[in-house]
């Protein structure tokens, strides 16, 4: 499908054509800067199969975020979606997601539209982006577009907690007025 491709294409720039199924969760770290700061990208890839399930509960509750992939070429991996988005929304709750629509590459064996993809990841709040694990087209984006999403709610969240206190100053003064 292209989990692991596309967490190593970003983290390394390398790719994989031979097949090797992901047997429970692998970790990999990437440094980056954005916006004037320095980051510690902890990427943890997911196996997909059926024995791996009952790992994920786990490793989904301590995400900042999320990037739910499917294989363009492959009907069923985008079938599936609706289950793995509920498994991030009841373990990890509403971090931001980007769905990717993995192997532009090979367009030409195309299962699902663009507009299905954006269709799907307007009605579920998520963000969507076609990329290629192999040609690499789209995968810094696709992170660092995640990376931005997490950053912006951190700053809405502190600004949310300082209003509050701003209220109750004002509050105080009028009654003492
Ligand atoms: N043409 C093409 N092939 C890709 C791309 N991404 C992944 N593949 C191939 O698809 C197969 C599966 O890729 P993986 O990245 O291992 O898939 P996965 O989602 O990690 O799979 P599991 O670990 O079993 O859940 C491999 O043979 C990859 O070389 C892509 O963008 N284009
Ligand atoms: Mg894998």
């Amino acid at each position: 499908m292209g989990k692991t491709s596309l967490t190593i294409r970003f983290a390394e720039d390398r790719f994989r054509e031979s097949y090797l199924p992901t047997l429970g969760v692998d970790f990999l770290t990437k440094n980056l800067v954005i916006d004037n700061k320095h980051i510690k990208l902890q990427l943890w890839d997911t196996g997909g199969q059926e024995f791996v399930m009952s790992l994920l509960p786990f490793y989904f509750s301590g995400a900042a975020g999320g990037v739910l992939v499917f294989d363009i070429t492959n009907r069923n991996s985008f079938n599936s979606l609706d289950y793995w988005l509920k498994q991030i929304r009841q373990n990890a709750g509403d971090i931001p997601v980007i769905l990717a629509g993995n192997k532009i590459d090979i367009a030409e064996q195309r299962k699902v539209t663009t507009e299905e993809g954006q269709e799907f990841a307007k009605e579920k709040n998520l963000f969507y982006l076609e990329t290629s694990a192999k040609t690499g087209v789209s995968v810094p984006d696709l992170f660092e577009g995640l990376v931005k999403e997490i950053m912006k709610r951190e700053k809405d969240k502190e600004k949310k907690k300082k209003e509050p206190e701003e209220e109750e100053t004002e509050f105080s003064f009028w009654q003492t007025a």
